[in-house]
C-alpha cells in the first residue's frame, strides 16, 4: 500500500457530516502548537460497526409486530443457533453484556476464593470475579502477546486458587495450551474473556471452544456488537444448562425456581442488531484489515513506533489498532497521546494503568505491581487508534502525517 503524502492530508470526512482541511507540513501545523485542530468533531477509537439499517428495521417492525420483546425470544433463539454455527461450538447463550456474562460463567463454574487474571484488560475482567467476593490476583503478561504468561501463572497459585481467567486481548488468543496445562495440573478451573475475540481463530478452531467456556462482548464498541451485549460459549452439555438456569432467575419452566439466579437476558432489539451484523461480519473484517494495512504502511519506516502483529494463518477481526511507543520516539506515549487529543483524535491508552492500579485493588493490594513489571512497562506504552468502518483514508492520513510529522529527523 502506498504511503500518504502531506498532499493527500485532507480530513474528508463528509460520510459523518465531518468536514474540515488541515495541511499538517511541520510542527507549526499541530494544534498542540497554537494550530486549529485537524478534527472538527471528536474521531474516537470505537465507533460501532452497523451493518444494512433496513434489514435491522425489518427485524425491529417484526419485533413490534409480534410484541414479543424479551425472554428467549424469536431473534435470540435464531442469534443463538447463527453464533453456534459461526463458532463451530454446540451451546450460545446470549446475554445482556459481556460483564453479566463474566459473573454468570465464573458462579456456574463454581469459582470461589482466588482466581487468577491478568492486570492487563479491562477492569470488567478483575470486577466481575470480585463483585461475587471472589480475590483477583494478577498474574504478569507476556510482553510479546500482551496475554497471560503461564510462568508467571504457576508463581500466583495458593491453596485458595480455584481457576485461571485467561483474556483474549486485543483478539490474540492467550497461550491456551500453557494455560490449561496449568489448571490440569492443580485442577483449578480455565475461563477465557474472549471479549475482544469474536470471529477469530486459534491453531485453526474459532475462539469459543477453548477451556470450560469463554465470554464474549457484543458491546457498541466491539467487533461485532448488539448496541449493548454478550456471550457465554460452550462445549459442555451441563454447564449450559447452569448458565441458562442462572441467566433466568433460576427459572425451569413456568412457576418453579430450583436455582438462585439473576436476569442475563438479551433483549429482542439487540438480537436484531446481532443478526444484522452477523450478515456483513466479513465486510467489518476487510474494512479493519485495510485500516490495520494502512497504519501498518504508514508507520513503517518511522523509528519508535510498531504495530502489534496479527497471524496471517489465524482469523482476526483487526478490531484493535494497538500501537507501542518505544524510546527511540522522540516522545513519550502520554505525550503523544495529547499531541492527538489536541486534535481532536481521541486516542485511548488501553488498558493502563492496568486493573491493580485501580480501585479497589490498588488499595487493597498496594504491593501488586511488585509482581507485575512487564505489566507496568507495557501499559505506558500502549495506544490504541482509532479505526472501524467508519474511518475514511484520509482520516487514517492524518494521524499518520501527524506521527510523520514527529518523528526524529
Ligand atoms: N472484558 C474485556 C477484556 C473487555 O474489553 C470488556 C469491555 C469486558 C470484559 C466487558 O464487556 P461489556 O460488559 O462491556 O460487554 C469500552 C467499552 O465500554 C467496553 O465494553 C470495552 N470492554 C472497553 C475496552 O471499551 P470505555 O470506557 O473505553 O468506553 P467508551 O465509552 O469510552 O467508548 C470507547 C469509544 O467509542 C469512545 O471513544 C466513544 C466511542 N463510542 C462509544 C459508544 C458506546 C461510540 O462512538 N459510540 C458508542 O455507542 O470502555
Amino acid at each position: 500500500m502506498k504511503k500518504p503524502d502531506s498532499s493527500e492530508v485532507f480530513v474528508d470526512y463528509t460520510d459523518t457530516g465531518i468536514v474540515n482541511m488541515k495541511q499538517i507540513k511541520s510542527k507549526q501545523d499541530l494544534a498542540i502548537n497554537g494550530a486549529r485542530p485537524a478534527f472538527e468533531q471528536a474521531l474516537h477509537v470505537g465507533r460501532p460497526n452497523m451493518g444494512s439499517r433496513e434489514t435491522f428495521l425489518k427485524y425491529a417492525n417484526e419485533i413490534f409486530d409480534r410484541r414479543w420483546f424479551s425472554n428467549n425470544g424469536p431473534c435470540v433463539q435464531e442469534l443463538e443457533k447463527k453464533l453456534a454455527d459461526h463458532l463451530q461450538v454446540k451451546h450460545c447463550i446470549a446475554m445482556c453484556n459481556g460483564t453479566i456474562a463474566l459473573e454468570i460463567a465464573i458462579r456456574a463454574l463454581g469459582l470461589t476464593g482466588e482466581v487468577i487474571v491478568p492486570s492487563y484488560t479491562f477492569i470488567a475482567t478483575a470486577h466481575a470475579l470480585q463483585w461475587q467476593q471472589i480475590t483477583p490476583v494478577f498474574a504478569d503478561i507476556n510482553p510479546q502477546t500482551h496475554t497471560l504468561d503461564p510462568e508467571a501463572v504457576r508463581k500466583m497459585i495458593t491453596p485458595r486458587t480455584t481457576g485461571i481467567i485467561g483474556v483474549h486481548l486485543w483478539g490474540r488468543p492467550c497461550d491456551v495450551d500453557g494455560l490449561q496445562q496449568i489448571a490440569d495440573e492443580h485442577g483449578l478451573q480455565l475461563l477465557f474473556d474472549a471479549a475482544h475475540a469474536f470471529s477469530c481463530s486459534h491453531q485453526g478452531k474459532m475462539i469459543g471452544n477453548f477451556g470450560r467456556c469463554e465470554v464474549f462482548s457484543f458491546h457498541a464498541t466491539k467487533f461485532f456488537n448488539t448496541f449493548e451485549g454478550g456471550m457465554v460459549a460452550t462445549n459442555d452439555d451441563e454447564l449450559a444448562k447452569q448458565i441458562r438456569l442462572m441467566q433466568n432467575f433460576g427459572f425451569s419452566g413456568v412457576d418453579n425456581v430450583i436455582y438462585p439466579g439473576t436476569n442475563g437476558k438479551m433483549n429482542e432489539l439487540s438480537a436484531a442488531m446481532g443478526l444484522t451484523g452477523l450478515q456483513s461480519i466479513d465486510q467489518f473484517m476487510l474494512s479493519n484489515q485495510k485500516n490495520y494495512q494502512h497504519y501498518q504502511d504508514g508507520i513503517a519506516d518511522i523509528d519508535g513506533l510498531q504495530l502489534i502483529e496479527y497471524k496471517p494463518q489465524e482469523k482476526n477481526n483487526y478490531q484493535y489498532i494497538v500501537m507501542e511507543v518505544s524510546d527511540s520516539f522522540p516522545m513519550s506515549r502520554d505525550q503523544l497521546v495529547e499531541v492527538l487529543r489536541a486534535e481532536n483524535i481521541l486516542a485511548r491508552k488501553y488498558f493502563w494503568p492496568g486493573c491493580h492500579n485501580m480501585e479497589p485493588y490498588r488499595s487493597l493490594y498496594p504491593h501488586a505491581g511488585l509482581m507485575l513489571p512487564k505489566t507496568q512497562q507495557l501499559a505506558d506504552r500502549v495506544i490504541v487508534l482509532p479505526t472501524g468502518t467508519a474511518m475514511t483514508p484520509s482520516s487514517l492520513n492524518v494521524v499518520l502525517n501527524i506521527f510523520d510529522t514527529l518523528k526524529k529527523t
